[in-house]
């Protein structure tokens, strides 16, 4: 082969979905090897709605890694990803050295990478973007080099709560206790078909870049909240035990209240924090008014709310209570796109509000405050793609004109 002729590339590509916690994520004792102060629990959401697409290429051509998200060439010598492909290419050399006649051969190990990523929902708009991303990262980089096997405390290296997005369904991030982080690992609970009839909206209130990120967030809380402290040592323990029982029955009511405190001491420690951080905005106080005033109309634990690191409520219900509840969002946030677009994904059964629910819940509506609404439930762990249509490089590993 002449010097100059290119070596068409290997491509793969795969999809990773976003994860919301109901027991959160919040503090690390060790920044480098992000390992957490605190276990957490997660619900996978269906990648249908929410979803990162990565398409990774390897040639002996190739000169350097290079990397492009959503659209932009970004520098590749992120700390964090530089973590990712480091232990990619260890594990993918580890198991060439152990003889798997199944292992790339070890001039592909030697190859560079390049990397090319996109959402399908705006990035840094609190629906945990990282989790997906380097979730989606590290599963391409493994099929790229041929690895199998645990990926989670990889992706955990690339961002926490990127090692929950590995698996699909309920999943538990267990803290551990050694130093190099050997035993902090996500594992799953129970899988998305565990219990179908529960349904999760995310209420888009801002599409808007969060004040404050969860990394620089985290690292104040630690250093200032004794709350935060108290929270890690003897309250989330028992209440990640609880949660798991609550999963493994589908306990809803149960399931709701460890939600809604969960997300709610998150908040109160990041008020605890000095000084202060506020993720929670009127639209979110709102949301969690309505909610609270709507389980108390029926006398039962219906509906519940969480909130990440941003001001977007995460919806759960159960599939019987969904349509009347999206109708009752639609009421108390009245907007001018109300029917069509309103609602993303799946599709919502229409429902007609009673005057004495409306008089029940009793606030006063809040036009435009929330953008959108998306649809969706439980769904699977990271994909490959098997349709080469999709691949986001070309045959000359440079990013598809559409991307
Ligand atoms: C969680 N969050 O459990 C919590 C709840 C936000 C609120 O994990 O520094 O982006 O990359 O480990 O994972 C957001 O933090 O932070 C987060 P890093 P990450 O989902």
């Amino acid at each position: 082969m002449p010097q100059d002729k290119m070596e068409k590339p290997y491509l793969v590509t795969c999809t990773a979905p976003v994860n919301i916690a109901v027991i959160k994520y919040w503090g690390k004792r060790n920044e480098e090897l992000i390992l957490p102060i605190n276990s957490s629990l997660s619900v996978t959401l269906h990648q249908d709605q929410l979803k990162t697409t990565t398409t990774v290429a390897t040639s002996k051509s190739f000169h350097e890694d290079r990397l492009w998200l959503n659209g932009k060439e970004e520098d590749i010598n992120h700390p964090r990803l530089q973590s990712c492909l480091r232990e990619i290419r260890r594990l993918a050399r580890k198991r060439h050295n152990d003889g798997d006649p199944d292992s790339s051969d070890s001039t592909g190990l030697s190859q560079k990478v390049r990397i090319c990523s996109v959402n399908n929902f705006p990035t840094a708009a609190g629906l945990a973007s990282s989790a997906a991303g380097y979730a989606c990262l590290v599963y391409s980089l493994a099929q790229a080099f041929g690895v199998e096997g645990e990926l989670s405390a990889i992706a955990r290296q690339g961002s926490g709560s990127a090692c929950r997005s590995i698996y699909g369904g309920f999943v538990q991030w267990i803290m551990g206790n050694k130093d190099d982080g050997k035993d902090s690992l996500a594992q799953q609970v129970e899988p998305e078909t565990h219990w179908p009839e529960l349904r999760i909206f995310v209420l888009v209130a801002s599409a808007e870049r969060k004040p404050i990120g969860s990394t620089s967030g985290m690292q104040t809380s630690v250093q200032t909240s004794r709350l935060l402290k108290h929270r890690a040592e003897s309250v989330v323990p028992s209440r990640m035990v609880e949660m798991i029982e609550a999963v493994r029955r589908k306990d809803f009511p149960a399931f709701a209240e460890l939600t809604m405190k969960d997300s709610n001491q998150f908040h109160a420690t990041c008020l605890d924090t000095y000084p202060p951080i506020f993720y929670l905005n009127s639209v979110s106080q709102q949301v969690i008014h309505l909610v609270h005033r709507y389980n108390k109309y029926y006398g039962e634990t219906r509906v519940a709310y969480s909130f990440d690191a941003g001001p977007n409520a995460v919806i759960f219900t159960l599939q019987e209570y969904a349509s009347e509840f999206v109708r009752v969002v639609q009421h108390f946030f009245p907007s001018d796109t109300n029917g069509e677009g309103f609602i993303k994904g799946l599709p919502v059964k229409s429902a007609t509000l009673s005057e004495e629910l409306k008089q029940g819940i009793g606030l006063e509506p809040m036009p435009k405050g929330i953008n959108y609404i998306i649809s969706t439930k439980a769904g699977p762990g990271p994909r490959v793609v098997e349709d080469s249509s999709q691949h986001l490089l070309s045959s000359e590993g440079l990013p598809k004109k559409t991307v």
